[in-house]
């Protein structure tokens, strides 16, 4: 089939079988008649007429690692970390098995999950470096966050941690939608004894940083307990320096001889220790989620208190012979190689952790695609609160998902990433349960195939095999839809 009239097939069909979200979803009804969602509809229903700026109680406590890989949690399915109240959660929430960013790096994919857009529809499309902030690159003033959204339905709104979504005044999270901000604006801080910003003024504070502000998360908790609140905790670890940590979260890794991916001519003793470290970092974010669990506990608050928990993006320690995330780089021998742009499963897959007493089912697994551009709708949706009035986003409302009712499901991510930090690459990619195709722009000979159900670990590019020029085919057109919709910048690029 010509490819032009392929693509105007594809595209005409899509428009007409789902006007507003092409194939990217499918409808899944459940037959169960009582559904959680109904009830909370009738008692939020009730209490919105009683009190109409709180359209519903239910808190939530948002919290997002920096850097942390589904393989640092006991609960999808590694037994070298210690993350026991990670596991709790899970336990007694849901864990989704499939989640995904849409960006491998920091700043587009912090930006997406707040405002429900796409990276170049946002114009953050790589971690912001300092040069970029200092020239007014940020988190774009027109878009809304979903605090924002929650502030002006009388929630009290938190960030404690990193933004890095700029780090000029416009952008200053007191005036993106949050009442409190103790944290760092920047990408990067110490572990131990931080440059943090307190009403206003930043200065170094004595103490571990998970530390430190999980203790200020505390006290918001606790300050805020009568009325609705919305904290996000944005904790800097594991990402590197993992190290130090307090003495007790090192020493439990001590003796372990951790399971390591398989990665010729690496220096295996480097990749054990730097395991070792990360796993300590993250279990140090574990021990802080304990105290905020057990504060939920004291003060009575867990059964209203929504919390989730999941990453920024991915990492590799030795994965594919990498280290780090999307811009990742070679290591053999024990040095640095260059730099290996790529959208693999350890980059763009999070852990997706959420718990909501008496509306979620415990220990539930969910197996469905979903992507943190779909966080501004799902909270909403959750939260029953509606979107601001003509504010067009990307994502799709998961609470049907989450509550187990009829929902729409999604049938692939979509990715990008214009890597522009010492190096260059131009990625965009769709990622089905079975399929991923990653094309990058402006090259030649990069493009990536993979069969995700019998490669899952994505050793073999099947991209210049010809019989899959099918599958390859129609992925392709599905990705250029999908640009389309959003348009792509990269959008007709001849490469
Ligand atoms: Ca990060």
């Amino acid at each position: 089939m010509d490819p032009k009239f392929r693509f105007s097939f594809f595209f005409q069909l899509a428009v007409f079988s789902f006007p507003r979200l092409t194939n990217e979803f499918r409808v899944l009804s459940v037959k169960s008649s009582l559904r959680p969602r109904a009830w909370c509809l009738l008692v939020s229903g009730i209490f919105s007429i009683i009190i109409p700026l709180q359209a519903s109680k239910t808190n939530i406590i948002a919290i997002v690692t920096d850097d942390q890989a589904t393989w640092s949690l006991g609960a999808y399915g590694n037994s070298d970390p210690m993350t026991p109240h990670m596991d709790r959660l899970a336990r007694e929430g849901i864990l989704f098995s499939r989640a995904f960013v849409c960006s491998p790096v920091c700043s587009p994919s912090r930006a997406t999950y707040l405002t429900g857009k796409y990276p170049t529809q946002i114009g953050i499309t790589d971690w912001i470096a300092p040069s970029e902030a200092a020239a007014g690159l940020g988190l774009p003033e027109h878009l809304p966050t979903w605090p924002e959204v929650l502030q002006k339905h009388g929630y009290s709104t938190g960030l404690i941690g990193k933004w890095h979504l700029g780090d000029q005044p416009p952008f200053h999270p007191k005036r993106r939608g949050f009442d409190h901000f103790f944290g760092f604006l920047g990408g990067g801080n110490t572990p131990m004894h931080p440059m943090l910003e307190r009403q206003g003024v930043t200065r170094r504070f004595e103490g571990y940083g998970a530390d430190l502000l999980t203790d200020d998360a505390l006290a918001f908790i606790e300050e805020h307990q009568r009325r609705p609140f919305a904290l996000l905790l944005h904790f800097r670890e594991p990402h590197a320096p993992y190290a130090p940590v307090p003495d007790s979260d090192a020493a439990v890794f001590e003796s372990l001889d951790p399971s390591l991916p398989e990665a010729s001519a690496m220096n295996t003793s480097q990749l054990k220790k730097w395991t070792r470290e990360y796993h300590a970092s993250v279990r140090s974010v574990d021990r802080n989620l304990g105290r905020i669990l057990l504060h939920l506990d004291q003060l009575n608050l867990a059964s209203e208190t929504i919390v989730l928990f999941t990453s920024d993006h991915g990492y590799m320690i030795g994965h594919h012979g990498l280290r780090h995330k999307g811009n990742a780089h070679w290591y053999a021998g024990g040095v640095r190689g260059p730099k290996r742009p790529n959208m693999f499963e350890y980059s763009i897959r999070v852990p997706w952790i959420m718990r909501w007493p008496g509306v979620i089912q415990p220990g539930k697994r969910i197996d469905e695609l979903v992507s943190q551009v779909d966080m501004f709708a799902s909270v909403l949706g959750m939260l029953q609160i509606p979107m601001p009035d003509g504010y067009e986003q990307e994502g799709h409302d998961l609470s049907g998902l989450v509550m187990g009712e009829s929902h729409v499901a999604r049938r692939f991510i979509f990715g990008q990433y214009d890597l522009h930090n010492n190096g260059l690459a131009y990625m965009r990619m769709i990622r089905t349960k079975k399929w991923k195709l990653v094309r990058h722009f402006k090259t030649h000979f990069m493009d990536e195939l993979y069969n995700l159900e019998e490669d899952p670990d994505e050793t073999r590019n099947l991209y210049r095999q010809s019989r899959f020029a099918t599958v390859r085919a129609s992925l392709a057109d599905l990705l250029a839809l999908k640009m389309q919709q959003v348009s792509d910048p990269l959008l007709g690029d001849v490469y």
